[in-house]
């Protein structure tokens, strides 16, 4: 059975209210209904999207993450703005975004070589942290403000978990399959 999955970072449910507040206020600017705006509930920051994978691989990459998490810090990501991402030629975003921090990029690299030390191809693209607040096709007709809203929130990152994403009714659903805290914050 194979299981399509990816690492990320959830976030503390009052960081979750605040984005999904932001997100509504963004709605205006969706003026020909374009946007699949998310679930509050699937918001996450991907770290590291493995695909298609199989159960025992879920079990490695447990352990994997058990010996090389264990020294990580927590960390503070700050969403310092919310805006238009084209993604691809056929995917754009509304995403809250943050600046690189090297505490984040070094977690990305260390989920990356999780699952490439668990046999996953990783296909590496240029990783921009991003939370996704809606989607749209790269095709679209939105106009973008002059000045979009300010955004400026910190969100604790005490843990990562694999998700398994299925698609729902109203988009994917993301089912936690397992959940590696990380060190407090000294
Ligand atoms: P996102 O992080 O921009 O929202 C599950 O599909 C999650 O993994 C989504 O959050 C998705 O986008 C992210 N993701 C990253 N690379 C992906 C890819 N190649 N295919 C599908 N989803 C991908």
């Amino acid at each position: 059975m194979n299981i399509r999955a990816f690492f990320a970072l959830t976030l503390p449910q009052s960081v979750v209210r605040w984005l999904a507040d932001h997100a509504d206020g963004l709605c205006a600017y969706d003026r020909k209904v374009e946007v699949n705006w998310v679930d509050s509930e699937q918001y996450h920051l991907t770290l590291c999207f493995l695909g298609e994978i199989e159960l025992p691989q879920v079990d490695m990459l447990e352990q994997l993450c058990r010996e090389r998490l264990k020294e990580v810090q927590s960390l503070q990501v700050h969403l310092n703005a919310a805006e238009y991402y084209r993604v691809s030629r056929r995917l754009a975003l509304i995403a809250a975004l943050t600046n690189e921090s090297d505490e984040l990029m070094q977690l990305h690299d260390t989920m990356v070589s999780i699952a490439q030390d668990a046999g996953i191809a990783y296909d590496e693209r240029d990783f921009k942290p991003h939370i996704t607040l809606g989607r749209l096709d790269a095709k679209n007709h939105f106009t973008q403000p002059e000045c979009w809203p300010e955004l400026d929130l910190y969100s604790l990152a005490d843990s990562v978990v694999l998700l398994q994403s299925r698609p729902g009714e109203r988009g994917s659903i993301y089912t936690p399959l397992f959940e590696i805290p990380l060190q407090d914050l000294a």
